[in-house]
């Protein structure tokens, strides 16, 4: 049934018709007495109770869509007749403008925070102008940390105290200065850097960075959070693994790694022949930091992970070139999401 809806939501798309009859013939054949989406529907009538919702569902945007088309085809050629004829008919409705989808990047966005949001975490956002203080000074970065270069961050010219946030955690400050523990919180938002555009970089992209704070909290906290994101990101069979590494707000810190999907761990050519892939950083928020935002810091401790959205879209869908994202091509744009 799935396949086709989909053949018929194809035959939809890719139909031009080249006069009004067409157009009737068309609309006969697919929602006539004996039209295929009536026989859709007929049949929809047997389909089982736990997939009723989700074809059901389809079944009906396809049957708005051929109304939609009929009507816009209709208008289409109804205005290249009058035009021909020399009429002009100011009061003819305008052509109806298909649907779009939603970016990849959004939906993957999304997709992360509902996750969070299950585990109980708030949403929250902030600016992207930021302070030193906020970006840099506030999450333990020494005053000559090579973060801070001009070479890394991009600095307004008149004044080397704002700059655009190198990561969403200045959002994280925020909120643990105006809120009190227990915290949970996952901060989404575009993030810029000064780096030179290629397959794997670009100097504006998305984070999504998440926040724990309470008492008590304990790295394998950390653990069990990410091996559920993992799964529910990429499925039940996902597993993870932790590779000390070091950020300047987080002690200890670590590199997230989850199973390659294509290979079940194998190795292939996407994980390097490793069988794993590196999805996000993490470690317990350094003292110094919850300090600086006014939490005590003997009373309360923290985890914190931070992910690029970019990243795990292509890994969730093996998208090989960062810069797709950004050309705004509707032929890559259009495969995530069905219009139906
Ligand atoms: C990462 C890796 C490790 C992080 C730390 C914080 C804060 F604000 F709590 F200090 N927010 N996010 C963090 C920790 C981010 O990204 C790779």
């Amino acid at each position: 049934m799935q396949s086709r809806i989909e053949e018929l939501l194809r035959k939809v798309e890719q139909f031009k018709p080249a006069n009004l009859g067409e157009i009737e013939e068309f609309r006969i054949k697919i929602l006539g007495k004996k039209g295929e989406l009536t026989e859709l529907f007929e049949e929809f009538k047997k389909v089982s109770p736990d997939l009723k919702r989700e074809l059901g569902q389809k079944i009906n945007r396809l049957k708005n869509l051929v109304l939609e088309r009929v009507t816009a085809w209709k208008n289409e050629l109804e205005e290249v007749e009058s035009a021909a004829a020399g009429e002009l008919d100011v009061t003819r409705p305008a052509t109806a403008q298909g649907i779009g989808t939603r970016h990849p990047i959004s939906l993957v966005r999304n997709e992360i925070l509902a996750i969070f949001s299950r585990l109980g975490f708030t949403t929250a956002e902030g600016p992207e102008i930021e302070d030193d203080w906020h970006v840099f000074s506030a999450l333990n970065f020494p005053p000559e940390h090579p973060a801070r270069d001009m070479q890394d961050t991009f600095f307004i010219e008149k004044n080397p105290d704002i700059l655009l946030r190198t990561h969403t955690s200045s959002i994280q400050v925020r909120v643990m200065q105006s809120q009190k523990p227990p915290i949970r919180v996952v901060c989404p938002g575009r993030v810029f850097r000064n780096e030179a555009i290629s397959y794997r970089a670009h100097c504006i992209f998305h984070q999504v960075e998440g926040l724990y704070v309470a008492e008590n909290v304990s790295f394998a906290d950390l653990k069990q959070t990410i091996l559920y994101f993992a799964k529910e990101m990429f499925g039940e069979d996902a597993r993870i693994r932790m590779r000390p590494s070091y950020f300047p707000f987080t002690e200890p810190s670590a590199e997230v790694d989850v199973s390659c999907n294509l290979c079940g761990g194998k190795g292939c050519n996407v994980c390097k022949h490793t069988g794993w892939l590196e999805i996000m950083g993490c470690g317990m928020v350094d003292p110094n930091v919850l300090k600086a935002c006014g939490i005590d810091s003997r009373k309360y401790s923290g985890f914190a992970f931070g992910m690029g959205v970019e990243r795990i879209t292509m890994l969730k869908y093996g998208v090989k070139d960062l810069r797709l994202y950004f050309e705004n091509d509707i032929r890559f744009l259009q495969q995530f999401e069905s219009v139906i």
